[in-house]
């Protein structure tokens, strides 16, 4: 069903990102560290995938706290990736080969290294003081002190949410480490200085904006004190698990709405028809994401949700459970109901936050390339825009990080450091970030068998995957049965099938704890897919199975399978017209 309030269906429709970390993409000069020109050497595998858009993730001047999100200037680019000529370059580039440019908007917060926040710190009295979030201690504490905090929240990156700045005596907030220090978006004028910044961007060439945990630029005032959590399962303490949660209090904030309808006059109206806006939103609910993307009310394009990456997870996402199949088809199904009328999903598996998905949804041992086709051919058949994360494409796998020492991310050193200090068994804390540890999405692309994977041919900032000598760029784009050319024909498929790109939706066997099934339907086009989510055969036990057994096979993840049973990992796409 195309979306109702609007007679032509977005291009986005049909389009399929593909998200670049530029860190660990590919590294031109030989310093271990992924730069822009990289990329750029890169677009014609990027064309042959077959790819309509890039969204970059941050390439701006930054002290690196947070690989980049912590931005000190956000109109240059960091000399650790190249110059702004560079970037020029890649735009001019990737245009010449229809592929649009969506850049990472950081605005939730800046580098405590921004001239804005240094401004901001310097004085109480400073006319930046307000664009950040000071606040004085508790009253009746001692500033300094601990529990003398403003409010009790964690931070993302374990700890208290506020950091104490001795020259004032007052603290500021920070949502995620002490370097990125929360914008203060109540203030108009730090508002018309974001918009100012993005229309540069926009006169730049560049063709839309990913926009950073944009659904927590709103505060509900007064900050207050947030639910303490209290389960500590086996020994794992919670990242956080001391402070209270003040998600109730920026999730999706009183101004929110308000706030993206203002940027999108200010910035994006005028340009719809060629721009890309996706927010990502921790803890946005359906209702909320229908707001947020109803095309009638001008805010974003889509939204990045993260229910269906949370399903694995017990009271923290270092603790992991097994997949419920039946838990992920009633999330990723109420969403695709969800947003089916007005508004449009975001599908992703993969981002530089979650770890590989063959090896946490699929089997990244004996079938790995089977089981990496299957987590593919399902979620670019459902209805939304499909986000590939790169090496994704290759079956990329979790790394197998020895020791803490191994991992570079601030999350996951600061979680194993604080968690050991709260009395945690080392051993598990280590396991859990294994599992889930941000690191696991980015080791570098594995372009070719070589020492450097072909990403570097210095020292690699964190170490390559040994499996690179395996699973790697040059042998995949060699091997016509490859995961790459799986997703090339994933892709190709969204723009010559209108089914997948604008049928609707209809999950089947919701109860089934093996297989995927659901159908899309445009007109008089019907389209099936199956999937086997295990290692032994499996019937679908959809009603009139034997029927599509006759109809056309559009795509399928095992050569020559044809009868009733579904090998293990084993995913097909049925195609029939209906007649009558
Ligand atoms: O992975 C997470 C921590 O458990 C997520 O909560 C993540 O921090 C959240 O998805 C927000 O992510 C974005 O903003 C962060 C940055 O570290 C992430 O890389 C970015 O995608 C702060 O800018």
């Amino acid at each position: 069903m195309i979306p109702v309030n609007r007679t032509e269906p977005a291009w986005w429709t049909t389009s399929v990102v593909y998200q670049v970390y530029p860190r660990s993409f590919a590294d031109s000069d030989g310093d271990g560290i992924g730069d822009l020109a990289g990329v750029t050497g890169r677009l014609d595998y990027l064309h042959e995938l077959g790819i309509d858009v890039l969204w970059l993730s941050p390439i701006y001047p930054s002290p690196q706290d947070d690989n980049g999100y912590d931005i000190s200037d956000y109109q240059d680019v960091d000399p650790l990736f190249g110059t702004l000529a560079d970037l020029d370059e890649l735009i001019a580039q990737a245009h010449q080969r229809g592929i649009k440019i969506v850049m990472d908007l950081v605005v939730n917060h800046t580098s405590d290294e921004h001239p804005w926040f240094v401004e901001s710190r310097s004085s109480v009295d400073s006319p930046k003081r307000d664009w950040y979030w000071w606040r004085p201690a508790r009253p009746g504490t001692t500033p300094g002190e601990p529990g003398a905090e403003p409010t009790n929240w964690g931070s993302f990156f374990s700890g208290p949410a506020w950091e104490y700045d001795e020259a004032s005596g007052e603290y500021y907030l920070h949502l995620f480490s002490r370097k990125q220090p929360d914008l203060n978006w109540e203030n108009p004028e730090v508002r018309r200085a974001i918009h100012q910044m993005m229309r540069w961007w926009l006169d730049r060439g560049v063709d839309g904006f990913r926009m950073d945990v944009i659904n927590m630029i709103s505060k509900e005032l007064p900050p207050r004190d947030g639910a303490v959590p209290t389960a500590e399962r086996d020994g794992v303490v919670p990242a956080g698990a001391v402070h209270g949660d003040g998600g109730p209090f920026f999730l999706c904030g009183p101004r929110i709405h308000e706030f993206l309808a203002e940027m999108h006059a200010e910035v994006v109206a005028g340009h719809e028809a060629t721009l890309l806006t996706v927010g990502e939103m921790p803890g946005v609910t359906i209702e909320q994401a229908q707001l947020f993307t109803d095309p009638d009310r001008h805010e974003v394009d889509m939204v990045f949700q993260f229910e269906h990456v949370g399903v694995d997870q017990g009271d923290s996402k270092w603790d992991v459970l097994p997949l419920r199949l039946t838990a992920l088809k009633e999330s990723l199904g109420r969403w695709q109901e969800g947003l089916a009328k007005a508004g449009w999903n975001s599908l992703y598996w993969n981002n530089h936050d979650q770890p590989r998905v063959v090896s946490r949804f699929g089997d990244d041992g004996e079938h790995r390339v089977r089981s990496a086709k299957l987590l593919g051919t399902v979620l670019h058949l459902h209805r939304g825009t499909p986000y590939v994360y790169q090496g994704e494409e290759l079956g990329m796998t979790n790394a197998p990080f020895a020791a803490v020492e191994d991992f570079r991310d601030i999350e996951s050193v600061n979680h194993y450091r604080s968690a050991v200090e709260l009395g945690a068994d080392p051993r598990r804390v280590l396991d859990g970030l294994r599992r889930m540890g941000r690191d696991n999405a980015r080791t570098p692309m594995q372009w070719d068998a070589s020492p450097g994977a072909g990403f570097t041919t210095g020292t690699p900032w964190i170490g390559v995957n040994p499996n690179h000598v395996e699973v790697n760029a040059e042998t995949a784009v060699a091997d016509p049965d490859s995961v790459f050319h799986h997703y090339r024909r994933l892709i190709e498929l969204r723009r010559s099938e209108p089914a997948v790109a604008l049928g609707d939706f209809t999950m089947l066997l919701e109860d089934d704890p093996v297989v995927y099934a659901f159908l899309r339907r445009l007109g008089d086009v019907e389209l099936l897919t199956v999937a086997n989510f295990s290692g032994a055969p499996a019937r679908p036990a959809v009603p009139g199975y034997d029927e599509w057994l006759e109809a056309e096979l559009l795509l399928g993840n095992v050569a020559g399978s044809s009868g009733p049973e579904l090998a293990a990992w084993e995913a097909r796409v049925h195609r029939r017209t209906m007649t009558g």
